[in-house]
């Protein structure tokens, strides 16, 4: 039992499988079971009501008509913006830029702001576990700058090798960008302590926020992150809408991205001026709505309260690792503690493909990711060209792991040579 936002006491469970109606569908005759909220999460009732109200009492594009419905969407645009202000406790609405997705948002900053930071012969810091979102930005402005790229390695149990970091403190790097949470680990990184590390070698910090701010509190104050960027559809709000968090100071001195309508001050047939911020960088007609529907989602995440969602997944996934690690042929990836992991898995199995795996799990109505996920330089280090990663949210319970470990079972005996 849990008090919700009225204080009553309420069978959370029971109430928040009752908001996705997705997670009513059968797969198969099967009950469905989504174990991939790494990819995209499922969505409540409340976000996609939201999308269906505002189309069809509301719409109209924001920041142009002087009309009723235009100012009802501005306002619930901006409100929007001020909800996701306050989430990541930023200081001010300036800071939060809509963008279409966490990819979008490190292509920007690396496009924009590392091309006016980075010099020939500056020193970037990545590490081995990136998403490729958080990796190709980087590496395209560094060959177009002659800079140079280095890497943050992982220890054998998947954590960074932070014994490393006396060797970089002495290259000065000017950038480390960094994810908050593995994807394919799960590991939590200390971006706090390596905020701290690299400003005072004065340099930046860029935060990839899309594993951790859909599970976990983030405030990017506490963190001293120069940057933070996440997607929206991860974290319960619609596809096609992402934010960057920025520094005032830095947005300020940034460049735009693109260029167009709506992120200008004053155009002639000769010049042109920026707008402030954060329109500066929203050129053209934003995705109002989905913003709008990641407020809703903001709601719900507040309703539940983002310790609860950090410990809900907190203790899923030590159960999950308890159990995983009892089927017979299983190898995990990543650290075994979940003090430092968020609610994802990536493992193999003895005498499996991972594309068998996750084959053979949806008939049985599992859903889960198989491949490289997107950090392939990292499954080259892990020795394997894919690995499964079943993950979870807030609508996955014990059942569901119970299910998977079932299932995987059958697999281990299908398979056993
Ligand atoms: N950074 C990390 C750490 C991610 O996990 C992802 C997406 C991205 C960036 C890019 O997010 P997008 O919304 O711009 O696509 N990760 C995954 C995944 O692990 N499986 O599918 C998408």
């Amino acid at each position: 039992m849990y008090p919700d936002v009225w204080g009553r006491e309420i069978d959370i469970k029971k109430e928040i499988l009752k908001d996705f109606p997705i997670l009513g569908r059968k797969i198969g005759g099967k009950r469905l079971i989504y174990l991939d909220s790494t990819a995209t999460s499922q969505k409540p009732i409340q976000v996609l009501d939201v999308i269906y109200e505002f189309y069809s009492r509301s719409n109209s594009n924001v920041h142009r008509g002087i009309y009723k419905l235009s100012e009802e969407s501005t306002e619930a645009y901006e409100k929007s913006r001020e909800k996701i202000k306050k989430f990541i406790g930023a200081r001010d609405k300036r800071e939060i830029i809509f963008t279409r997705n966490a990819t979008e948002s490190l292509n920007l900053i690396a496009y924009s702001w590392g091309s006016q930071i980075i010099r020939k012969g500056d020193n970037i810091l990545l590490t081995v576990m990136e998403h490729h979102s958080n990796l190709l930005p980087w590496r395209r402005i560094a060959r177009e700058k002659k800079a140079n790229i280095h890497y943050i390695g992982i220890t054998k149990d998947g954590r960074l090798d932070l014994s490393e970091l006396d060797n970089y403190s002495k290259l000065e790097p000017k950038i480390l960008a960094i994810t908050h949470v593995s994807n394919v680990l799960g590991t939590i990184n200390p971006i706090k302590d390596l905020a701290k590390w690299i400003h005072d070698l004065g340099g930046f910090i860029v935060v990839d926020g899309a594993q951790s701010v859909p599970h976990m509190p983030v405030d990017v104050n506490d963190l001293d992150a120069d940057f933070l960027v996440f997607s929206g559809h991860k974290m319960l709000g619609p596809t096609g809408i992402g934010v960057l968090y920025g520094k005032f100071e830095i947005l300020d001195e940034m460049e735009p991205f693109l260029v167009g309508g709506e992120m200008i001050s004053r155009v002639t047939l000769k010049d042109e001026s920026w707008n402030e911020l954060p329109w500066k960088f929203e050129a053209g007609t934003p995705n109002y709505v989905g913003a709008i529907a990641l407020g809703m989602a903001i709601d719900y995440l507040n309703a539940l309260g983002m310790d609860w969602v950090y410990n809900h997944e907190r203790r899923l996934v030590r159960y999950a690792l308890d159990k995983l690690l009892d089927v017979p042929g299983i190898k995990i990836y990543g650290p075994l503690d979940d003090r430092d992991r968020g609610g994802i898995i990536s493992f193999t199995m003895d005498n499996v493909h991972p594309h068998d795996i996750a084959t053979l799990l949806d008939e049985d109505g599992i859903c889960i990711r198989s491949g490289h996920h997107c950090a392939q330089p990292l499954h080259d280090i892990l020795g394997v060209p894919a690995t499964a990663r079943a993950s979870f949210y807030i609508y996955n319970w014990e059942e569901d792991i119970d299910a998977l470990t079932a299932s995987l079972m059958k697999i281990h005996k299908l398979f056993a040579i």
